[in-house]
């Protein structure tokens, strides 16, 4: 097992080493994180990578283009079927490029974009004060409202009459609850705006129709295919026929040069796997066990952002406990607990602090944990956080992670066969 690696660069090989262990023996609840089928990794660390194939399918630059070409149709035609898009780009690396591509497919430099604050919820491309969107652009933000914390479409609505934006943006990374896309085109529509739904987090939701549809609502689309849609590392855009040449020069030549193909060939394995029905099982078992989780954690006395959750999320206000984002991170860390330190709306601590955690179930629910191992998790993230001090306590907390970790393996199998192959080299 990886053999040329290891004989190759030991360095690397021992890290990579290192980086499956973790993926096995710590529970990973970071939002946007989940874990791949071996199909898609497969694809992923394929010969692929050696092809330049700039252009779209039939139209390329490069010779020797016939089964990139085969694979980006496909990625392509599912993306459609899934989503029931009119258009589809599956090119950007990321979901910054792919919204980087719709601002420079209908967007002039100093044009008015109106997103999602950061602090509230939203994205650091969504105009982000630090970030490229408001060096070209005029940023006009809204954020969500200070006592229920959910999205206040009349204050939008309000913000986008004030500010008139040429293109208004809906989505965030850390909103828990159920985004009304048509609210947002009406606001669109009364004052003159485009509209673009930023679906990164909420893609496998919206796929498996457990939320409400942005399609037939918003000019564009975009997404990342990593999260609960559980692809590989990459970006997304779709968009109304009118759009698709302007959002294809956009992304290329406009922002980048030749696609990844092996990892729009992962896009592919990964849309067929989520036309599969056993994709909608998987999305409505990660929001249950976001509420489980929730409920346990409301129980314990903490406060969850805007009381709750509808999808695969849970923003937790810690200040009840007397600890940071970071410090919570920390302890949870030394109980083999991942999570993401995570700013509450209107926190009074800069981001690097907190005053909170953002905590999400579409990995765990990939290895098959339910509600009732959802319902043990959130105890133990309770108890590492309450004894934090306690050296006996966290071993004991610790003992039970892996314990669960070794009950719901990733990718089964694979440390006992690294382990035979580097007999007494690692401690598993
Ligand atoms: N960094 C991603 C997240 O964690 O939500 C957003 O790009």
């Amino acid at each position: 097992m990886l053999n040329a690696l290891r004989r190759v660069d030991r360095k690397i090989y021992d890290a990579l080493v290192g980086e499956v262990r973790r993926e096995q023996v710590d529970i990973e609840l970071i939002a946007s994180e989940n874990y791949v089928s071996q199909a898609v990794l497969d694809v992923v660390g394929s010969v692929w990578t050696n092809k330049y194939a700039e252009g779209y399918p039939g139209r390329r630059y490069y010779g020797g283009c016939e089964f990139a070409d085969v694979a980006e149709k496909l990625a392509i035609e599912r993306a459609q079927e899934l989503f029931k898009a009119e258009h589809v780009n599956v090119q950007p690396h990321s979901g910054s490029q792919a919204n980087m591509a719709v601002y420079f497919s209908c967007l002039k430099p100093g044009d008015t974009i109106l997103g999602m604050a950061l602090d509230h919820g939203g994205h650091l491309s969504h105009g982000h004060p630090k970030n490229f969107t408001s060096s070209v652009f005029d940023i006009a933000r809204y954020g969500v409202d200070k006592e229920t914390e959910l999205i206040d479409i009349a204050e939008v609505h309000r913000i986008a009459k004030e500010r008139k934006p040429k293109l208004i943006i809906v989505g965030a990374s850390s909103y828990p609850r159920k985004i009304d896309f048509e609210a947002f085109a009406q606001v669109a529509r009364d004052t003159g705006a485009l509209l673009m739904a930023d679906i990164a987090h909420i893609a496998g939701p919206i796929a498996s129709q457990l939320h409400p549809d942005p399609v037939p609502h918003c000019d564009f689309i975009t997404a990342t295919t990593h999260k609960t849609l559980r692809g590989p590392r990459g970006g997304l855009i779709m968009c109304k026929e009118k759009y698709a040449k302007s959002i294809d020069s956009s992304v290329f030549p406009g922002i980048q040069g030749g696609p990844l193909i092996h990892v729009v060939a992962g896009k592919a394995v990964s849309f067929e796997e989520a036309l599969e029905p056993s994709f909608r099982k998987y999305q409505e078992q990660i929001i249950k066990n976001a509420a489980a989780l929730g409920e346990v954690l409301q129980e314990q006395g903490l406060r969850l952002v805007t009381g709750g959750t509808d999808n695969h999320l849970l923003v937790v206000d810690l200040r009840s406990r007397n600890l940071t984002g970071i410090q919570a991170t920390r302890i949870l860390d030394r109980v083999g607990i991942t999570v993401n330190n995570n700013q509450i709306p209107f926190d009074p601590l800069p981001p690097m602090k907190s005053s909170g955690i953002r905590i999400g179930t579409p990995a765990m629910t990939t290895r098959g944990l339910g509600e009732k191992e959802m319902r043990r998790l959130g105890h133990l993230i309770v108890s590492a956080l309450d004894h934090a001090d306690n050296e006996m306590r966290t071993r004991q907390i610790r003992e039970q992670t892996l314990d669960l970790a070794d009950r719901f393996p990733v990718y089964p199998g694979i440390l006992r066969r690294l382990y035979e192959q580097d007999r007494g080299a690692y401690d598993f």
